[in-house]
């Protein structure tokens, strides 16, 4: 594998990404039946594409993109983790081993269960395995002492009956990877609209006079999102990007499927205005938006003519404005110039496009999520949407951007730490069965329950939270602490190497693979971040018979720790219309469930803020009033330099998956292990372009946090802002450096040291 950095000239997308694509396809050793998979993705028959949330375009003939391609690729390999597997590699050894090598060892074949005498895993049957979790959560003293992790990829009816499952067993401990990641949307939004999500749909793109993007990568993260903003680019919509890193898919995109694209020099122009705030300077730049937006209101209605506030939406639909222009006016230049490190000029260009469009949408991910005062910076997007009644018109909206395929469906359908009192009782009367009160654990407090012996089971429904989580080494103590660990997987990660005291990986089915139960083929259903509602059908034949589907294995789980109490589980996972049954009895908006998706496309579940339903406290939508923080980190500590880092990911990675070495849009080939940095800051440090550095994060719990290894890229990024790839630099970010309100760790914001590494210290 060469290592190389140089600078990528090609639009996103075009070339590169075919060649990409069709690397993987033919790589994965199962090119045919990929081939064939790839057709079905986000087709009405056909699967959901487990790559990203992004919506469905109906009638299109593809919809998958190269990201997609590799994540359905790497599903459906040939590759097998078997028994031999196991035998041959102890877990201490393939704890030295990278994550691209053990993901890269294919699917697990069997359940697995961890011999401590032997260091080596071992066969275990089912029957033994559900047995074995049955003792242990039996043998618990308090039902808070288990924790339910999830990853956003579980199907509607897995989260329903895992949810389910937890909440007879007594407990409300659903950590889930979204406490990680969009957390901090769920929170604003519900304070300020009274639901957590989104309010516009896809068609809604189509109708945009301006799409502001803040703090996302969607060329590698979202690609399909492209096709929109391409789209609506073309159409003359005006598309401002905040982002504090150039980022080459909202730069140029040209169209893999487009032959007219691919076959001329022509590629789209995405963003007509590109701003690189510092990190955390979202907060300030959008203050800086509405203090001209207020002020040329102010200057237009002295002159008589019509302001810029629609005041009549404003006087019906929210409250709290006045407190809001106080808080503006008090509010100075200096302050926000300073925190978002745009100039006043910069941030009067953005609010001209704003003030000029009558229909604008704002997007965000994780570059507004994963910051300490995320909750209020989302709460100011609101603030600027609602000043002109930005919200429930066609082409305007807010739209938080999910991660996880299904992430946004897993919360609606109960997989979430903080139930409402409502959806309690609908389960009560329902199941006839007492449900839990206790507020249960987001991701971070169950760590630390774990940390602190208070919890000794924990179960992951997918995912990789020892290298997805925080504080890595604290992570791994935290797991090992506990009696059982128990993973439902489809290929081997970390987490089954950071084990407890007892463990098991069990085996389970990926989304696009044909999944048969005792009643026949079945589907499942997932929600997209536009509250999409559709059914998913895989094609793929299991690589083993040994593999069982989530919703089997949930089944057999809790048939054996509560017997049928409250259902007869194994009935449920024989036919999933059953589970779909129990759902249009208990969550609002699946009436009639089974029968509604025989609609091609699925239904739309609704918002009822696009509806001017607000089910805030107020009952209308509320205006936030909160100030921009006093500073945001330290730029020395006891005289020396301190860099903000935020920890991202690259364009061969899918989270914990490593696909490759490359980043093809930063440059990037063949390694991981870099960090971007400005060439006044690498003077500045006297270091040179291509110095090994460590990075120590400052946090004032005495723990040293410190990794090492990272080659200096010079790189356009605002100075004293750096960034380098997650996971590798999970072990910086401290556990309890969390989100104000939301407690998502502060992975775009964490404050480092970085020095020339010694040489004795370069492995
Ligand atoms: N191929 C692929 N697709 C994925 C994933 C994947 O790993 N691979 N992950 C999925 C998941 S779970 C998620 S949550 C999403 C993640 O999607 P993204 O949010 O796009 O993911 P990140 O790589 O974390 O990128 C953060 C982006 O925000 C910018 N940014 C960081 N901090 C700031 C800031 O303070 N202000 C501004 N304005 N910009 C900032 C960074 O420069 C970067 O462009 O993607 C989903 N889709
Ligand atoms: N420093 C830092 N940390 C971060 C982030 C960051 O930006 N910076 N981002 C955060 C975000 S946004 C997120 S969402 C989390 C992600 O956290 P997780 O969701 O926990 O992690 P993933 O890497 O997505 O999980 C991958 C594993 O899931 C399993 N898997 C894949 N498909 C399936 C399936 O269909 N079923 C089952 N049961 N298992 C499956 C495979 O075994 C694979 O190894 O990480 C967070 N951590
Ligand atoms: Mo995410």
């Amino acid at each position: 594998m060469t290592k190389k950095i140089s600078n990528y000239k090609a639009a996103a997308g075009g070339w590169g990404a075919l060649a990409s694509t069709t690397r993987f396809v033919l790589g994965s050793q199962k090119p045919a039946a990929n081939i064939r998979n790839l057709l079905r993705a986000n087709k009405v028959k056909g699967f959901d594409c487990p790559g990203c949330a992004w919506g469905d375009e109906q009638g299109k003939h593809f919809s998958f993109c190269e990201n997609g391609a590799k994540a359905i690729s790497w599903e459906a390999t040939a590759r097998r983790v078997t028994p031999a597997f196991f035998k041959q590699h102890a877990v201490s050894r393939l704890r030295r081993q990278s994550d691209y090598f053990l993901e890269y060892q294919g699917r697990i074949e069997q359940p697995m269960y961890l011999n401590r005498d032997t260091d080596h895993y071992e066969p275990i049957s089912w029957d033994d395995a559900f047995a074995l979790i049955g003792r242990h959560l039996n043998r618990l003293d308090h039902a808070d002492q288990l924790e339910l992790y999830t990853s956003g990829r579980a199907s509607n009816e897995a989260a329903y009956l895992y949810q389910l499952f937890g909440r007879a067993f007594g407990t409300n401990n659903f950590p889930d990877c979204s406490n990680l990641c969009h957390e901090a949307s769920g929170v604003a939004l519900t304070r300020a609209i009274g639901v957590g999500k989104g309010t516009v749909t896809l068609q809604d793109f189509d109708q945009a006079d301006a799409i502001f993007v803040f703090g996302q990568n969607p060329g590698t993260n979202h690609p399909r999102m492209l096709h929109s903003l391409r789209n609506a680019a073309r159409r003359g919509t005006a598309i401002v990007t905040f982002n504090n890193l150039k980022e080459r898919g909202l730069e140029r995109f040209a169209d893999p499927q487009s032959p007219v694209e691919m076959l001329t020099p022509k590629d789209s122009r995405i963003s007509s205005h590109y701003f690189c705030p510092r990190l955390g300077g979202d907060m300030a730049a959008v203050r800086g938006m509405v203090k001209l937006l207020l002020k040329w209101d102010a200057e237009a209605l002295a002159k008589g003519e019509p302001g810029l506030l629609d005041r009549q939406f404003i006087a019906e639909h929210t409250q709290g404005l006045d407190d809001y222009m106080a808080q503006v006016a008090a509010t100075p230049w200096q302050h926000i110039e300073q925190q978002s490190g745009l100039s006043r000029a910069q941030i009067q260009q953005a609010a001209e496009v704003y003030a000029g469009a009558e229909r604008v949408i704002c997007t965000w991910a994780m570059g507004i999520t994963q910051h300490k005062h995320s909750v209020a910076t989302i709460r100011e997007l609101v603030n600027l949407q609602l000043l002109r009644g930005q919200i429930g018109r066609p082409g305007a909206g807010l739209c938080p951007v999910r991660g996880h395929s299904n992430v946004q469906g897993n919360r609606t359908l109960g997989i979430n730490e903080q139930p409402d009192e409502a959806f309690l009782e609908r389960l009560e009367h329902h199941f006839d069965l007492p449900m839990p009160r206790r507020p249960g654990h987001n991701a971070v407090a169950a760590i630390q329950a774990m940390l602190d012996g208070h919890a000794r089971v924990f179960i992951a429904l997918g995912g990789n939270i020892a290298a997805a989580a925080p504080d890595t080494h604290a992570t791994a103590e935290a797991l090992a602490n506990c009696d059982l660990t128990v993973q439902i997987s489809t290929k081997l990660n970390r987490s089954h190497l950071m084990a407890g005291k007892e463990a098991l990986i069990l085996p389970c089915l990926g989304r696009t693979e044909a999944d048969v139960q005792a009643s026949g083929p079945q589907f499942i259903t997932v929600e997209d971040s536009f509250s999409m509602v559709h059914a998913s059908q895989g094609v793929g034949t299991p690589n083993s018979p040994h593999q069982r589907s989530e919703t089997a294995i949930i089944a057999g789980m809790a048939q054996a720790t509560l017997g049928s109490k409250p259902v007869h589980w194994p009935a449920l996972a024989d036919d999933y219309d059953h589970i779909r049954d129990h759902i249009a009895a208990t969550i609002p908006g699946f009436e009639r469930f089974n029968e509604r998706l025989q609609q091609p496309g699925g239904f739309y579940l609704g918002n009822s803020a696009a509806e001017y339903h607000w089910h805030t406290a107020t009952g209308k939508a509320n205006f936030a009033a909160e100030p921009l923080p006093e500073a945001l980190l330290p730029a020395e500590a006891n005289g020396e330099a301190v860099s903000t880092l935020q920890t991202l990911r690259s364009h061969d990675q899918y989270n914990t998956t490593i696909y490759g070495m490359d980043d093809r849009y930063r440059g990037v080939y063949g390694q991981r292990m870099v960090v971007f940095m400005h060439p006044d800051e690498i003077h500045r440090r006297g270091l040179n372009k291509g110095d090994v550095v460590e990075m120590i994060s400052i946090w004032h719990d005495g723990v040293e946090r410190r990794v090492g290894g990272f080659k200096v890229v010079p790189y356009d990024i605002p100075d004293g802002n750096v960034a380098a790839y997650y996971p590798e630099t999970n072990p910086l970010v401290p556990l309890h450096s969390t989100g104000d309100d939301s407690h998502t760790p502060t992975s775009k914001s964490v404050a480092v040291l970085i020095r020339r590494q010694q040489a004795e210290r370069i492995l």
